[in-house]
């Protein structure tokens, strides 16, 4: 029986009884959905923690250009795991809940301080699922704050209390997952059939999303949120060019593309590009949102533009876009993706002059790289120092 708090105590026992207490509820379950959604918890972190590390390169960190759809795959993983996590979260709050009523609320300090950092693993897990799902569906009123910031930092917060949940916990967790099994519920759901409807739900919930990336699948991808018809030139557009303020700029014959190095600027105009070398590449872009969609693109490739201007090997090239105050204007090629032959200034994508919407003038497409760092409409080529 669970002891209710003063006010609970109103209630009927047998009514509480049954509001309280389900025969399902046991260690045994609670550790088994535990074990499940850490699981999804520890890839989303870590691919997660991937995807930022590229956009904000700390000091020691090394991303390759190759595999050209690596970035594609752990941002499907990131995003798919958040949604799955959604339903086997639900689950293992309902598993535990009626402990949130217990009284008194903690035993001693050690207690009161483990239940503190359960409360912040909670409303942690709570906060990156509601943020992850408003910024995959491009809602981003709700949120007063930056959602990149917020998401990233609570990240941390969500790992630490973790940490220290599973090391209290552990004991628990080995003795709930070795005992013998408890006979099968007579009546109502088992245990079994409670995690394989939870599953169902986090498989079905996958199934409905996860054609966004994972292309063959598209056609079941309900839920996903971009659909990869949607956009000129069967491609999603996450910023038009009127969205961005760029609609002049973009069409303006004067349009010259600088590109500044140690030996000089060059102002060259779109026929002067399209006069140079033309390769081709067949890349994807992958959204941090978690959509992806292949294309084939056809540019000058960045590390001939960066050798016209003096590049030395090894440099790393700054892009700034014709769009202003965005914080998507500006992004910088590391060494491997100014230097991979399949970086391209991309003039043509699918065989099309590129649209206004895909960038043009003409747009960054490298590989394996993060779809926010693919600058479009491009105003300036800088070799750093
Ligand atoms: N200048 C500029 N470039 C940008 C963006 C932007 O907002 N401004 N959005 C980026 C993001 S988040 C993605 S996913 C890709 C999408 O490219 P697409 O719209 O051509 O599909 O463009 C990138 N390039
Ligand atoms: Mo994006």
């Amino acid at each position: 029986m669970v002891r209710l708090p003063g006010p609970l105590n109103r209630i009927h026992p047998a009514r509480a009884a049954r509001l309280f207490t389900s025969r399902l509820r046991s260690p045994q379950l609670t550790s088994r959905l535990g074990v499940l959604l850490g699981a999804a918890v520890a890839v989303c972190f870590l691919t997660g923690y991937l995807s930022h590390a590229i956009q904000h390169p700390p000091a020691w960190f090394y991303w390759p250009s190759r595999p050209v759809g690596l970035y594609r795959v752990t941002q499907g993983l990131h995003v798919a795991t958040g949604l799955a996590a959604v339903p086997l979260l639900a689950a293992k709050l309902w598993s535990v809940y009626p402990k949130l009523f217990r009284w008194p609320p903690f035993r001693d300090a050690a207690h009161a301080v483990e239940r503190l950092s359960l409360f912040l693993l909670v409303a942690s897990a709570l906060f990156q699922i509601t943020t992850g799902l408003l910024n995959i569906a491009l809602w981003y009123s709700p949120m007063s704050f930056f959602f990149t910031t917020a998401h990233y930092w609570t990240a941390w917060i969500l790992a630490g209390s973790l940490l220290i949940h599973l090391g209290v916990k552990l004991p628990v967790v080995r003795r709930a997952l070795s005992a013998p099994q408890r006979p099968a519920a007579t009546a109502g759901m088992s245990r079994r059939g409670l995690l394989t409807a939870v599953g169902a739900a986090a498989a079905a919930i996958t199934a409905a999303t996860v054609g966004q990336t994972l292309r063959p699948l598209a056609g079941l991808s309900v839920l996903g949120p971009r659909d990869p018809q949607i956009g000129p030139q069967g491609l999603p557009v996450n910023k038009s060019a009127a969205a961005a303020g760029v609609t002049a700029a973009a069409a303006d014959p004067g349009y010259r593309l600088e590109v500044t190095g140690p030996a000089g600027t060059l102002r060259l105009s779109l026929a002067d590009l399209a006069a140079m070398p033309q390769h081709t590449a067949v890349l994807p872009i992958a959204c941090v949102e978690g959509w992806s969609a292949t294309a084939t693109w056809t540019g000058v490739p960045i590390r001939e533009l960066a050798a016209a201007v003096g590049a030395a090997p090894g440099a790393s090239v700054r892009v700034t876009s014709l769009e202003q105050d965005s914080p998507y204007r500006i992004s910088t090629l590391p060494p491997p993706h100014a230097a991979d032959p399949l970086t391209l200034l991309a003039l043509r994508v699918n065989g099309q002059q590129l649209h206004p919407d895909h960038g043009y003038p003409c747009r960054i497409i490298a590989p394996n790289r993060p779809g926010v760092l693919q600058t479009k409409w491009v105003a300036r080529i800088e070799v750093l120092p």
